[in-house]
């Protein structure tokens, strides 16, 4: 594994390539171009210009998160082959600079979603939850204010206040999407893209959808193992691959997690380890990345990557806000890099273990 860390850009990062520099083991960042819309095509000098900057700081890019998927795509309207080639060119310049992993994800209107991005724990640290209750007494409609009201002035991945403004609008064009069509129209976008993967040795990793049920009656079909194995299967080509998202894949206890991990050796592109502490089946927040902080077995989770021969880039995923740090919630440095060097700890013991 290749040991990374998200970082957003020096426009709308706190965090800097010197500080993620001198995390020990890591030696390349996930980014993307966040000024972006879902839909467009990425400019080659915005694509290098990214890249020479990752590399003037000794790092490289060891993937993309994301290029996002316009509605158009997932909702299956006439025009989506003209967003699927703009995906194509994007691609296909992502695989001239050498970029060979992209993460994107599937879900219908909202990104990743959080009742709370600053939930304070005893220790005084604050973290992202979610709470079921939370969401049944919310209007889809809010659901963008009550992220962007808690987020430090940041704008969060996945939650474009362009795409925001018509939420409305766009739980209208979902209407007719149940999950079958959902998985058809995903189909439809890979077969097309294919191709360019190929071409370039581009490995696609699909984000599980969080948390891994039907939010607000929006399909939702990333989120067990035999919807992903279906995935795989349906397009059986090695670059159609995943994300292994613990967190959340791991929102579902019913998951079991070293065993879909192990269920999709070769397609796992991409890993985000982080733990959940449930405080009732439908209520968790997002703990230190340490097994005895929350309810997963860290070590059961890294071993199954080791036992897979995982080879891809991994970071830690969200961390708590600590020691007074203020930055974008889920993506401070400090806890992130202490979730690294865990994870660096861990691999290392089974990896001598193993020998
Ligand atoms: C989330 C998502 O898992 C995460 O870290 O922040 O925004 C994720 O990056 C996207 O869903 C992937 O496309
Ligand atoms: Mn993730």
């Amino acid at each position: 594994m290749q040991m990374t860390m998200r970082w957003f850009g020096s426009k709308h990062d706190s965090v800097t390539l010197d500080q993620i520099r001198q995390v020990p083991g890591v030696k390349g960042v996930i980014t993307t171009l966040y000024d972006t819309v879902p839909g467009d095509a990425w400019e080659v000098e915005d694509i290098r210009a990214l890249k020479a900057e990752v590399e003037a700081h000794g790092l490289t890019i060891a993937g993309i998160e994301s290029v996002n998927i316009h509605d158009a795509i997932k909702i299956g309207t006439p025009d989506r082959d003209k967003y699927i080639d703009n995906y194509i060119t994007t691609l296909e310049r992502l695989g001239q600079e050498g970029i060979r992993m992209v993460c994107y994800n599937f879900m219908p209107v909202f990104d990743w979603t959080r009742t709370e991005l600053a939930r304070k724990r005893p220790d005084g640290s604050t973290v992202l939850a979610y709470s079921q209750a939370a969401i049944d007494a919310l209007v889809p409609e809010k659901m963008f204010d009550s992220i962007a009201g808690d987020s430090n002035g940041h704008v969060m991945p996945g939650w474009e206040p362009e795409r925001m403004a018509h939420v409305k609008e766009l739980f209208e064009m979902y209407k007719d999407v149940d999950n079958e069509k959902l998985f058809a129209n995903l189909k439809y976008f890979l077969e097309r893209i294919m191709p360019v993967c190929d071409k370039y040795d581009i490995n696609m990793a699909i984000h599980p959808d969080d948390p891994a049920w039907s939010v607000f009656g929006l399909p939702r079909i990333i989120i067990n193992k035999e919807n992903i194995l279906r995935m795989m299967k349906m397009v059986d080509n090695p670059h159609n691959g995943v994300t292994f998202c613990s967190g959340s894949y791991g929102t579902n206890l019913e998951n079991d997690l070293p065993d879909m991990i192990r269920s999709l050796k070769g397609r796992i592109h991409f890993a985000h380890v982080r733990n959940l502490k449930f405080n009732s089946p439908t209520d968790f927040e997002e703990s230190a990345h340490l097994s005895s902080d929350g309810t997963f077995d860290m070590y059961e989770i890294m071993k199954a990557l080791y036992d897979i021969g995982f080879d891809g880039p991994i970071r830690p995923d969200h961390g708590r806000m600590i020691w007074g740090e203020v930055a974008m919630p889920g993506y401070g440095l400090y806890d992130r890099a202490l979730g690294a060097a865990y994870l660096n700890g861990l691999w290392e013991a089974i990896e001598k273990a193993n020998k």
